[in-house]
């Protein structure tokens, strides 16, 4: 209960950073299947509309921590679940190897006319008599082991296919569940399940035969001293409670520290598991979404004077600084990028908000611009600066130029590329103009969009608060973003 309390309200704060959910990876606004949001998405070509502009505030008693705080409401996501997953594999190594499995396991059909029996029993506002329990009664019997061995690993494997990893290097993986967003609806439905499931089943451990449940619930058997038990029971409540509000209340006040401890537990786990994954995707024209969310809006006169005029005159006079540690620093026109060899991929993008969409994306693979720079062996990440600013600031320091880095791995995958086109036609503005990074392993908020620079470095302690890109330093995302 404490790490699935956990895990709802913190994933109730990610859903409220895209309060829709669709059957359709596209996410194409009015083909939600549920939302959680009365504003209307303008249509494209009116104003842009970022994702960021649609996400929903919500009262920390609700969500973990609450108050648009996803980077924060994702620590705690993953945190809890991995909590979560040690807690039941150690729950069904037990039960399988003591002989407890037929406590849940059914091992006779008439489990089910026995079940029905008990549930209009329930319905009819009886109590099944105490000897009905041995120890579960046959219809609680039946919602464990569907709590246990189905719903459990439902919200586990439609949790992994919200991976972009997982995506990008085994495409056929979300395919089972016909993609990323029937992955993320069943999983809200899931959650859904699982909070019934908690209500229910607490209101009838008080209302049915609350003493002898209480007594073996605490104390492992029907005929334990009941005051006792009770006394454990509220003090465990009570705990319960404070360390949800205290979780909330303590993230709300400590975000950079919530952020760095709860991403020291996560790192470890999501660099062995994850970070060595390949994109390999390659979908089809077919694929590709009619609609493109937007993440981050062109950078406007007041954020970059010196973008706006670029622009006004079709990228000519733009060039992509690259520098740091090299032996050979390069100023790349835009017909000097188009002059390399081009590569094409057809990817799913996927925002750490929520949605996804499939592009057909054009560009340059950044190991050519890395062979033509030759990095110096101390490079060991490479930081890619925006012309626009980031959104947020830490601290009240000023807006700092958006920026992310990655290290030389990702760097070096074959699906990471600087691209100069989308779907055929140059870059649009909302996306990117005149280029921007894909690595498609990751969340869509390491792509920078708007390029300014590159920069070869051996570490990214020193660069803005030191936490390893803008949503990192301000946002308090973590540095991975694998899932
Ligand atoms: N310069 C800049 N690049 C950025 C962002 C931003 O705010 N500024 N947002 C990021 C995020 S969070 C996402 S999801 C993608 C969105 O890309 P799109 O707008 O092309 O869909 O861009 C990323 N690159
Ligand atoms: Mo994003």
């Amino acid at each position: 209960m404490l790490f699935i309390g956990l895990l709802i309200r913190s994933g109730i704060e990610i859903l409220g950073a895209h309060p829709r959910l669709y059957w359709n990876d596209g996410c194409t606004p009015r083909t939600e299947w549920l939302k959680f949001t009365r504003r209307k998405v303008p249509d494209p070509g009116d104003i842009i509309y970022t994702a960021r502009d649609d996400e929903i505030d919500i009262h920390p008693l609700l969500a973990l921590p609450g108050r648009t705080n996803l980077g924060l409401g994702r620590h705690w996501h993953g945190v809890s679940n991995s909590l979560w997953i040690v807690n039941g594999v150690i729950y069904v190594v037990l039960l399988l190897t003591t002989g407890e499995w037929a406590r849940l396991i059914p091992t006779s059909w008439d489990i089910f006319p026995r079940a029905g029996h008990s549930l209009l029993t329930y319905l009819s506002l009886h109590t099944p008599p105490l000897s009905e329990f041995r120890p579960y009664d046959p219809l609680q019997q039946l919602t464990y082991a569907f709590v246990v061995f189905m719903l459990g690993p439902l919200m586990l494997l439609t949790g992994i296919a919200m991976s972009p990893a997982i995506a990008a290097s085994a495409p056929w993986y979300i395919k089972l569940f016909h993609g990323r967003q029937v992955a993320r609806s069943l999983h809200f439905l899931g959650m859904a399940a699982f909070a019934l499931f908690t209500v229910m089943h607490t209101a009838l451990v008080v209302l049915v035969h609350f003493r002898a449940n209480i007594a073996s619930i605490v104390l492992g058997g029907p005929n334990e001293d009941f005051g006792l038990a009770l006394t454990i029971a509220v003090a465990a409540v009570l705990l319960l409670v404070g360390i949800y509000i205290w979780t909330a209340w303590y993230s709300l006040r400590h975000k950079r520290q919530v952020q760095v401890a709860l991403d020291k537990i996560e790192a470890p786990i999501r660099l062995i598991a994850l970070h060595n994954m390949a994109s390999g995707q390659h979908y089809t024209a077919a694929d590709i979404s009619s609609y493109l969310w937007v993440n981050g809006a062109p950078p406007e006169d007041v954020e970059s004077p010196e973008f706006v005029e670029l622009a006004q005159h079709g990228f000519r006079e733009w060039r992509l600084q690259v520098g740091g540690l090299v032996k050979q620093p390069l100023s790349l026109s835009l017909a000097d990028l188009q002059a390399m060899p081009s590569q094409v991929q057809v990817t799913k993008h996927n925002c750490v908000q929520g949605w996804s969409g499939v592009g057909k994306w054009t560009g340059v693979n950044l190991t050519e611009v890395l062979a033509r720079c030759e990095p110096l062996a101390e490079a060991r990440y490479v930081k890619f600066t925006s012309y626009g600013l980031d959104q947020f600031t830490y601290g009240g320091k000023p807006r700092q130029p958006f920026y992310e880095v990655i290290d030389m791995l990702l760097a070096t995958h074959p699906q990471t590329i600087l691209a100069l086109e989308l779907n055929d036609q140059p870059l649009p503005l909302a996306h990117g103009a005149p280029v921007r990074l894909r690595v498609e392993t990751q969340l869509g908020y390491k792509m920078v969009k708007y390029l300014r620079s590159i920069e070869l470095i051996a570490g990214y302690r020193a660069l803005g608060e030191g936490q390893g890109g803008s949503r990192e330093d301000t946002m308090f995302y973590g540095r991975g973003a694998e899932i």
